[in-house]
């Protein structure tokens, strides 16, 4: 896949980006030690912008950092603890990669603030504002785009009986209802980026469902952002107990989302997803 080169950069305009038919995907880049696949890996600051940098080199579009896991059972951390994991390296990625678009996945305003302050731009919040309520004034005041994603529940409990009636209408209706919410606060609705949540409070039907109806969401009219990189559903799926044997699902799972709407994708593997959408856009476009 070509590096994104001039599509990557703050002076094009990440807002355009993120609005534009896409596909761009957002690389993955967990401080933790306890992220399901790749915890522990990048606590170092120096080994966690070397891998931002390969990502970026392999043509992605954004880092997605985050300080905190929210697998199904992870415990919360401190936010002095959250903080002092990803700020350091929001400004390593910043020093090596000086036009790096860097999105902060956090739920808390005081870590997303540090994170804006160190250069990232784009925030990614899990509990959609729910989960800090300093977290609306402090996106409205930045206009920095804020991806709110659907969770049913909370991660500690979250996988451990998830119903619904309706699972696409219900995680629809959230999503409007929390787009109206940050528009009521003052969030510009070029800014709103909306999210599934796949595997947030969703069993293996949930999530599959989700992908097949995406277009209910898109019909929103704000655009989709699709996380289902090495997640557990595609190891039901396809028997891969290993995260890391869940590639080719993924690329799957990223095709038929695409397919269905979705402009923005949350991946660990950069290449293989990014030139799989490539070849997808060039058939839609064809
Ligand atoms: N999934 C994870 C974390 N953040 N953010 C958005 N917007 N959408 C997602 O689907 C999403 C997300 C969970 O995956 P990962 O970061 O790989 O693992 P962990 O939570 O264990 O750190």
């Amino acid at each position: 896949m070509k590096p994104a080169g001039e599509t990557r950069g703050k002076q094009v305009g990440v807002g355009d980006l993120l609005r534009g038919p896409g596909p761009l995907v957002f690389g993955i880049l967990n401080v933790t030690p306890d992220s399901f696949s790749d915890g522990g890996e990048f606590l170092d600051s120096e080994d966690a912008a070397a891998h931002a940098a390969a990502m970026l080199d392999e043509g992605a579009f954004a880092i997605d950092v985050g300080g905190e896991s929210t697998r199904p059972g992870s415990e919360p951390v401190s936010p002095e603890e959250e903080l002092g994991r990803v700020v350091p390296v929001i400004r390593a990625i910043l020093t090596g990669s000086p036009e790096a678009v860097v999105s902060i996945d956090t739920y808390r305003a005081s870590t997303a603030e540090a994170a804006l302050e160190a250069g990232a731009s784009i925030v990614n919040d899990v509990t959609a504002l729910r989960g800090d309520p300093r977290m609306e004034g402090l996106v409205a005041e930045a206009g920095c785009p804020i991806v709110l994603m659907h969770m049913l529940g909370e991660p500690k409990t979250m996988q451990r009986d998830p119903r619904y009636g309706d699972v696409v209408g219900e995680v629809r209706d959230f999503l409007a209802q929390r787009a109206e919410h940050a528009l009521s606060a003052g969030v510009k609705p070029e800014k709103i980026i909306l999210d599934p949540g796949i595997g947030f409070g969703k069993t293996l039907a949930h999530n599959l469902k989700l992908l097949n109806d995406l277009d209910a969401l898109v019909g929103l009219g704000f655009p989709v952002l699709v996380g289902a990189s090495r997640k557990s559903f595609l190891g039901k799926i396809t028997g891969s107990d290993d995260p890391k044997n869940r590639l080719f699902g993924t690329v799957a799972a990223n095709v038929v989302a695409f397919e269905r709407g979705a402009s923005l994708f949350r991946v660990h593997d950069i290449l293989a997803n990014g030139e799989a959408l490539e070849v997808a856009a060039a058939v839609r476009r064809a």
